[in-house]
């Protein structure tokens, strides 16, 4: 297939490799156009890729199969609206992001959009990305168009297993959205990797009893023992890791707070449900942001 990785950050730097190796054709795109993009990974075997592909080339855009979208959350509308007139109207987006809300500010795009989440880790160290840990894929249909599109899984399991098909993400993407709220703006108060949350049981439990009441008005089956379940089980199996919203705040980058707890108060709003505990989390992360924002002005 000819594919398209927008974004060349960690992971998409692993897809396009992975992509490649199984026999694809791929361009990397980048929201700085250049004409070429390297990856520089050390694979879950060790070994280095250190490969050049084309990048930002229109004509390879105008016959891509599938655009895998690896930005992060706040940089993917902006982005797609700058390409979606380039890209075949048939072809699948496959938004592989943290976060929720992005569904919402595409429903006017003509190609069939797909959501994902992933539990690959990937770490840069200098100039290399470094796959630590292996993971799972979830896809399914963003849009109703893309409904049927699930032998892309198959596609995609060959090059980076597993990958998963759902035909409704809702429970998924949720339970995902629901493990961010709690780790990734714990970690900036904290200062702290992922496993030393172990050590704030009572915060987390207050923040998962509103996330599980805005989870059970939208319709999901959840309580606040089991979200604790599962965000637990999330913080142990990333235990070592530095959530990307606090290498964000230490590198002074915008973080994906939006679709984050800001998409969860959104909800809660929406439905007249009262969230202190996460909305404090939320305005003192963007009173971060604020700060060196306005340092730079
Ligand atoms: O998705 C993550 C992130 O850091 O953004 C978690 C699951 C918290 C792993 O670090």
């Amino acid at each position: 297939m000819k594919i398209t990785v927008l974004g060349c950050g960690a992971l998409g730097q692993i897809w396009l490799s992975a992509l490649n190796k199984q026999g694809h054709e791929v361009q990397g795109w980048l929201r700085v156009p250049q004409p070429y993009c390297s990856v520089n990974v050390i694979d879950l075997e060790g070994n280095a890729v250190n490969k050049t592909w084309i990048a930002n080339d229109p004509q390879f855009l105008a016959q891509t199969e599938l655009l895998l979208v690896t930005l992060k959350a706040w940089q993917v509308s902006e982005a797609l609206r700058n390409l979606q007139a380039q890209l075949p109207a048939a072809c699948p987006i496959l938004l592989l992001h943290n976060g929720m809300g992005t569904l919402d500010e595409l429903k006017d795009l003509p190609q069939p959009i797909l959501q994902g989440i992933t539990t690959h880790a990937a770490k840069r160290d200098g100039t290399v990305i470094i796959h630590v840990a292996s993971g799972v894929t979830h896809i399914g249909p963003g849009t109703p168009e893309s409904a049927g599109l699930s032998e892309l899984a198959e596609v995609l399991h060959q090059a980076l297993p597993d990958v998963a098909w759902h035909n409704n993400m809702a429970s998924a993407s949720w339970q995902k959205l629901a493990a961010n709220c709690v780790i990734n703006p714990l970690t900036v108060v904290w200062d702290c990797r992922n496993g030393e949350l172990l050590a704030h049981r009572d915060q987390i439990a207050r923040l998962c009893g509103e996330i599980a009441t805005v989870m059970e008005r939208e319709g999901q089956h959840t309580s606040r023992d089991s979200l604790m379940d599962y965000v637990f089980a999330v913080i142990e199996s990333t235990a070592e890791n530095t959530s990307s919203m606090l290498q964000d705040i230490r590198a002074e980058r915008r973080t994906e707070i939006e679709y984050i707890t800001g998409y969860l108060l959104r909800r809660a709003r929406a439905q007249g449900i009262t969230t202190p505990e996460n909305s404090r989390l939320y305005e003192l992360i963007k009173r971060k942001e604020q700060d060196y924002e306005r340092e730079r002005i």
